[in-house]
């Protein structure tokens, strides 16, 4: 552990609440200039928790008008306040505590409490934004009914929402009115929502599997009512899959949707009232591509899988957060799975997780799923908590099955209907359901860092006789030295010539239950393991992970032409799919090292043979054939080589480049021919087959180029033909990155000046330029700061800047005289005081200094700038102090 800092929680501090809260009324009156709280607090003490009558409440940024108890107004003397708390000496066992607050939503630049996002009031209270709203025991574990009144002038703000049902609107004096809302579900406090503003709807209607109708209504800006339908649908998908596959019905007659501009996160699952980025919810054909409608559909889907993952059943201390996001982002994946292709899928989770969780994991910030500690808590929004969580999820659906994870789910939902919990309950459900023993299971929870697995094998020709033997270990994590042995699944199956071989195992106690004889799960559970298969006619290639069974790292010594072999022939997609990025890295690190002595770089020809097959084959998987071509990204490159030597961000450009050229340049004939038999009339639809055709021939346009300049003319073709922003966004990044001067400036300027009325996709456009990877890409993306519709209070256009370019344009963030940092920094300092969990967040990629080759001390003294700052929100401390520990 690290030395104890003040602000530092601990989980093995945690305590029950001495206090419930049974009802909480709550009274908003809406101005120009500020918000008037008035809450009624129906508490009861808990006699075997309290030590004495004193009540601590926790409280932000509040300004308290009165505290009365039992209608009777507190004197000062008969309370306190601090920064973060209100603290009565003496309540009774039971009372009812009443404040008045006022608070400033048009000055809360931090969007989180209640703030306005343009003229829109609206709050984000997870995780502990209550508190900047009202005094309040604002933890996960104080579930309270809600009824709340919402007050405001009706000209702007005709419509006021909250969770739950509307119980009463009414005409009020002076042009104002007032709704009431009552949500009979307990909830906790962050779970809270409060919108009002001048917005329209969409409305439809989903009726559940017992029957009841729900009204569902999404509300966004008039101009974009017409970009509603996609989420809509999706809601209404997402609705019917939860009631087929976890048999959970929506419980409400009601579920809205709103969408605003000013938002921290994707979107928050607020009982019966979701509220979301619009960039979360609104698509349309010409304004969204795949990725977005992909995106859109996720996001809806998961929010609304909080509704029992989350909501129904909650968090007991916001330890156990990924209790709730791990298993939500399992349930979306396997919906999203579901709705499109399930390998790509997969594919894109394992991405993400091995480029940038991985690094994570592997970084001074590592923290187990649950962790043991923070200091602030926004900061634990992370992709362990979340990505890594649901694929600890993922490992007890393999290890249980379908049909006994099911059951343990059943028992979840039945056992803590209304309850706040703990992963240790969801882990137990599970067990008790299915009666298979999790206990050693339960490292994952517990221990940081990601495991290592290392495979050998022996062929024995004479016995027929195949062994795996299988080692793990994981590296020493901030504050974990030692580890105990994790539970892993490992699918596996065994290729030989004319394709997976049957698998006859000696001694298969133990392990999981497979479908068919090509196919098993080993469980890997001691430090050391040795697997022996039976009547192995020949010797064959071990296919691992199939499906990226484990979110661990996988070392087995691979011959190029085992990889072929693989990514041709084997059953599992994934793992062809993964034979082919392994074969692609392989061949980039050669290129590297040839870069490095000085020699010709040469890209090696069976690997671009066997591109060429891909290309060549019609029938497989156009999406498939795209994932396969894409060459690991120079993040995930850069976080390979941190594992051995250290990065070189230059080399790893250069040389990845040099391989994209000779592929271009190799293949123009079969580059070409797919680029146009892909081509297609049909109107605009995301559904499956369009995004795989689209994704395949993108990905042949961007070959084209790198292949030479002239075939800009495509590029240049297709955006000004493009039906839809998939196609268009994709021509113009090929132009920008790579176009001459003059073409790159009037196709972004009119790009720009055909869209600047769309928000959306003005990030976008701004994402693109932060992204070239030119020597002008730093002063570009400063210029584009003092651009009219660049604002940093916004946290989507940061992202699309600012993130855009430190985690996009590699060569440029990690400019050696280190101006890269210096404007990162820059930037996190002047949001420091704005937006603390945006600050905090963009340091990511400076915490990863330990990593790059050359740069590290240079990333360092920026961090150490950093440090030294003045009035450091405890959001960026955190990431600053533990980076440099
Ligand atoms: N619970 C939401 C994500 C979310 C988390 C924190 C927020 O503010 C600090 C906002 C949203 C989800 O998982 O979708
Ligand atoms: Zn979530």
């Amino acid at each position: 552990m690290p030395d104890a800092k003040p602000g530092t929680v601990y989980l093995k501090d945690y305590r029950p609440p001495a206090y419930l809260i049974n009802r909480t009324e709550l009274h908003f009156e809406l101005y120009e200039d500020c918000a008037i709280v008035s809450s009624r607090l129906h508490l009861l003490r808990d006699g075997s928790v309290a030590q004495n009558a004193s009540l601590q409440l926790h409280g932000q940024e509040l300004e308290l008008l009165s505290v009365a108890v039992d209608d009777c107004e507190l004197s000062a003397a008969e309370y306190a306040i601090s920064a973060d708390s209100l603290l009565i000496y003496a309540v009774p066992e039971q009372c009812v505590v009443a404040c008045r607050t006022r608070i400033r939503p048009q000055a809360n630049t931090s969007l989180s409490g209640l703030y306005k996002s343009r003229s829109l009031f609206c709050t984000q209270c997870e995780a502990e934004g209550f508190r900047k709203i009202t005094y309040y025991l604002d933890r996960p574990d104080v579930m309270s009914v809600f009824t709340v009144t919402v007050e405001a002038q009706r000209e702007h703000y005709p419509v006021l929402l909250s969770n739950g049902n509307l119980s009463e609107v009414r005409e009020l004096a002076a042009g104002r009115h007032r709704a009431v809302w009552h949500d009979p579900f307990p909830k906790p406090a962050y779970l809270f929502a409060l919108v009002a503003g001048d917005l329209s709807h969409t409305q439809d209607s989903f009726t559940t599997a017992s029957g009841r109708q729900v009204t569902l209504r999404i509300y966004v800006e008039e101009r974009d009512l017409d970009k509603c339908q996609h989420a809509m649908r999706s809601l209404q998908q997402a609705m019917r899959w939860d009631e087929q596959v976890y048999g959970r019905e929506y419980d409400l007659d009601i579920f809205n949707i709103v969408a605003v501009d000013d938002f921290n996160m994707g979107a928050m699952e607020n009982k019966s009232l979701n509220i979301f980025n619009t960039s979360c919810v609104l698509c349309s054909p010409e304004i969204t591509t795949d990725s977005g409608y992909q995106r859109v559909q996720a996001i809806v889907a998961h929010e609304y899988f909080h509704n029992w993952s989350g909501n129904r059943v909650t968090c007991r201390d916001w330890f156990q957060l990924s209790l709730k996001e791990g298993f939500t982002v399992f349930r979306d994946a396997q919906f999203s799975a579901a709705m499109g292709s399930p390998t790509v899928k997969r594919v894109e989770d394992a991405t993400l997780l091995r480029t940038a969780q991985f690094a994570e994991d592997a970084g001074p910030l590592a923290h187990s799923v649950r962790p043991e500690s923070f200091m602030e808590i926004n900061n634990f929004y992370t992709l362990t908590v979340y990505e890594k969580g649901a694929e600890v999820v993922r490992m007890m659906h393999t290890l249980l099955g379908a049909e006994q994870f099911r059951r343990g789910s059943d028992l979840y939902f039945e056992r803590h209907d209304g309850q706040a919990v703990t992963c240790e309950d969801f882990v137990r459900a599970m067990e008790d359901a299915s009666g298979v023993d999790l206990h050693p299971f339960r490292n994952w929870y517990a221990q940081a860092g990601t495991p290592h697995l290392t495979v050998r094998d022996e062929y024995d020709a004479v016995r027929q006789c195949y062994t795996l033997h299988v080692q793990q270990s994981c590296p020493a994590t901030p504050g974990q030295l030692e580890k105990l042995p994790f539970v892993i699944p490992l699918a596996m199956g065994l290729l030989g010539a004319a394709g997976n071989l049957p698998l006859r195992q000696t001694g298969t106690a133990g392990d999981v239950e497979t479908s068919d004889n090509t196919h098993t799960v080993l469980i890997i559970d001691q430090p050391g393991q040795t697997f022996v298969f039976e009547g192995v006619t020949e010797r064959p290639v071990p296919s691992l992970l199939r499906g990226f069974s484990a979110p661990v790292r996988l070392h087995y010594d691979y011959s190029k032409s085992d990889l072929c072999a693989l990514m041709r022939r084997d059953a599992d997609g994934f793992v062809r799919w993964d034979s082919a990025q392994v074969l692609a890295i392989r061949v980039i690190e050669e290129v590297e090292r040839q870069l490095f002595t000085g020699a010709v770089p040469l890209v090696d020809p069976l690997f671009i043979a066997a591109c060429d097959d891909l290309l060549r084959n019609e029938s497989l998987d156009p999406a498939m054939v795209a994932e396969m071509l894409r060459l690991p990204s120079e993040e995930y490159l850069a976080e390979l080589a941190s594992q051995a030597s250290g990065a070189n961000v230059d080399t790893i450009h250069k040389a990845r480049n040099i391989v994209r050229t000779a592929l271009g340049s190799a293949l123009v004939e079969s580059l070409l021919a797919r680029y146009h038999s892909l081509d297609s009339v049909l109107a605009y639809a995301p559904d499956a087959e369009q995004i795989a055709r689209r994704s395949l021939r993108n990905t042949c346009l961007s070959y084209l180029v790198s292949a030479g300049p002239h075939n800009l003319e495509l590029a240049s073709r297709q955006y000004e033909l493009a039906g839809n922003m998939t196609d268009r966004l994709a021509a113009l990044k090929e132009i920008a990155f790579y176009g001459a001067g003059g073409l790159r400036d009037s196709t972004l300027n009119s790009f720009y000046q055909d869209w600047r009325h769309e928000a959306l996709v003005v990030n976008q456009w701004f994402q693109v330029q932060a992204e070239i990877p030119d020597s002008q890409g730093l002063s570009r993306v400063q210029a584009l700061l003092a651009h009219a519709d660049f604002e940093l209070r916004n946290p989507n256009k940061v992202r699309a800047l600012v993130g855009g370019f430190t985690n996009q344009n590699p060569v440029n963030f990690h400019r050696v005289d280190g101006t890269g940092y210096r404007f990162l920094g820059d930037i996190v300092v002047a949001l420091n005081g704005l937006n603390p969990q945006i600050a905090s967040r963009l340091l990511t990629p400076l915490t990863k200094w330990r990593n790059y080759t050359g740069r590290a001390e240079l990333m360092r003294a920026e961090l150490e700038r950093l440090a030294t700052e003045p009035a450091l929100s405890p959001d960026v401390f955190e990431v600053v102090t533990k980076s440099l520990q």
